[in-house]
């Protein structure tokens, strides 16, 4: 490393020390913690962001978000060039940047990792890093500590590209580096034009059907997602998606308190700004970032109570229209090409309700278990031809690999010469239009929205038949603290614990007392609670079995309250 890049690098790293008594790890998606300790992690992610950049020679996105998590907290993380998570193998450095106690020692741990990935810091290149945020009032500093971060390491260059949702930079990122055009006015444009052209290719048989067809209601969860929806809708309506967006952030209301994905999909209550006047509509939830999406009702005139309809009923939705797609195109005829075995898969974690994979494998599909977190499960989805992944809490999207991607151009380009209009064409070009409207890069709650709603106009459902897909085992999660979540060690997919010993064993024994039961625990990757997940024949005894391992995750653990 040159001189003037190690003096760049200890004169600004002595600006921030790391927060004392803290360890930091990067966790299911990214750093968290509460905002006020994150300077010194965010400028070193900026580091780490420039020499990614610098090592796969392409653009990288840095987004500052804590997602779901309370307004006072904030986290970061790196977008990829492919828009996907940052590498798992560069975790362990991330780590170790971020808990590195002095200038010196940072400057060693850069040093070591340039000389092992081979990257020259010798200033001959230059790259760009992306970097956005959501609307927690600390981003704004937070993003002057990245700056700091990538303007450390010479050749690496950060553009402020303002408040965004997670999936519009992880989106963004990709677009850039596959050359395409790039902003947000292109990710909207690129959106609502194949979600049009998804339409296109449908027959609405929402006119035909007796199903209220209504608008959409949408709750904002006080952020980013709402903001952006609030200022495209017209955009959405000239495509033919009403809308109407609460809790925007802009009434006044706190970012994911007592709103959004998270808090809908947990407590199964309405949102703040919704209500018996909405009995009968259908609602959806963004998170805090929009990168999670659950859609639910409200289930009286009287009550707070709604009935969800949460990532695992999305994925099927996905999962059964896709399929009848596949099928139709099957039945043309077979002289005009090769035919493609389309190998499709679905891909859950262990929160996914027991009746969804019921259902799923009912349909004939392969279904396969990662650990929670995106990155995890996108990766596994990438295995298949049409990989659809879904976290029951909404995160989730849908893949194409580009070898079908392009038989499926020139099956469509036969067909239009040869049965233009036909359904098996109509079929090839819905699956093109899919393509482009599901995010490609990560999950994410804008585009998902629109597949849902095109898809339900299509099928000519409403949400209440949407939901009778198939009727959920009643579910109940808690999340209990604890003096060191670390020393909770999971295996098989998070269903089992291997440490702290003896607790997976009393596990079992209280789940056995249940028909149809069913419990984990495993530790948060984004705060710092152990969380516990319970299924049961009844709602009453899926909520005594949660509380009851609550309780025992308290007695091996230490000072937990459920
Ligand atoms: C993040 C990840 C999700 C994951 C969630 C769970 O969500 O992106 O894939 O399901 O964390 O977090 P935990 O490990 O705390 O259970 P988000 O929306 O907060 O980014």
């Amino acid at each position: 490393m040159k001189e003037e890049q190690r003096s760049l690098l200890l004169r600004s790293s002595s600006q921030f020390p790391p927060p004392e008594g803290v360890k930091l790890s990067y966790g299911t998606s990214g750093f968290r913690a509460d905002a006020g300790i994150l300077q010194s992690t965010v400028y070193r992610v900026g580091i780490l962001a420039a020499l990614r950049a610098l090592k796969t020679e392409s653009v990288i996105g840095l987004m500052i978000t804590a997602s779901h998590n309370e307004v006072s907290d904030n986290g970061v993380k790196i977008a990829d060039p492919n828009g996907g998570m940052l590498s798992q193998h560069w975790e362990p450095f991330a780590d170790a940047l971020a808990n590195a106690q002095t200038p010196e020692h940072l400057l060693q741990l850069v040093d070591e990792f340039a000389e092992s990935e081979g990257i020259a810091l010798d200033g001959a290149k230059s790259v760009e890093i992306l970097v956005g945020r959501d609307t927690r009032p600390s981003g704004s500093s937070l993003l002057e500590a990245a700056k700091l971060g990538i303007g450390s390491v010479i050749g690496a260059v950060a553009l402020d590209m303002g408040i965004l949702t997670t999936p519009q930079l992880h989106w963004i990122v990709r677009a850039r580096n596959n050359g395409d055009k790039a902003s947000e006015i292109d990710y909207f444009e690129q959106i609502s034009s194949s979600f049009r052209l998804v339409l296109d290719g449908f027959d609405s048989k929402w006119e035909e059907s007796n199903e209220v067809v209504d608008k959409l209601i949408v709750d904002g969860a006080n952020g980013v997602g709402g903001q952006k929806l609030q200022v495209y809708k017209e955009v959405l309506e000239l495509n033919g998606l009403v809308i109407e967006v609460r809790n925007t952030g802009l009434e006044g209301g706190v970012l994911n308190e007592g709103v959004g994905a998270d808090f809908a999909q947990k407590e199964k209550v309405v949102p703040h700004g919704f209500g018996s006047q909405d009995f009968g509509s259908r609602c959806a939830s963004l998170d805090g970032d929009a990168d999670r999406l659950v859609y639910f009702t409200v289930l009286s005139e009287s009550g707070n109570k709604i009935e969800l309809v949460d990532g695992d009923k999305i994925l099927s939705l996905f999962a059964v229209f896709i399929k009848e797609q596949l099928s139709i195109l099957k039945n043309r005829d077979t002289k005009l090409g090769d035919d493609y075995p389309c190998c499709i898969g679905v891909v859950q974690t262990a929160y996914a309700n027991g009746a969804s994979t019921d259902f799923l494998k009912q349909q004939g599909l392969e279904v396969a278990f990662t650990p929670t977190g995106v990155k995890y499960l996108h990766e596994k989805a990438a295995h298949y031809d049409i990989g659809i992944y879904f976290e029951a809490n909404g995160h989730g999207t849908i893949l194409f690999s580009e070898l079908f991607l392009s038989w499926l151009e020139a099956t469509n380009n036969e067909l239009s010469s040869v049965s233009k209009g036909s359904e098996q064409q109509k079929a090839a070009l819905r699956l093109l239009a899919v393509s482009k409207l599901i995010n490609q890069a990560v999950g994410d709650a804008l585009s998902g929205m629109l597949l849902v709603e095109a898809i339900l106009q299509h099928m000519g459902w409403s949400i209440h038949r949407w939901n009778e897909l198939y009727h959920d085992l009643p579910s109940r999660q808690l999340k209990v603290k604890v003096v060191d979540r670390t020393a909770v060690v999971t295996a098989n997919a998070e269903t089992e614990v291997v440490k702290p010993p003896g607790i997976q064993e009393a596990i079992n024994a209280e789940t056995a007392n249940y028909p149809k039961g069913r419990c984990f625990i495993r530790p948060s990757g984004t705060e710092d609670v152990i969380r516990v997940y319970a299924e049961a024949s009844a709602q009453d005894e899926a909520d005594r079995l949660a509380k009851s391992v609550a309780n025992l995750v308290d007695k091996f653990l230490g000072v937990g309250s459920s």
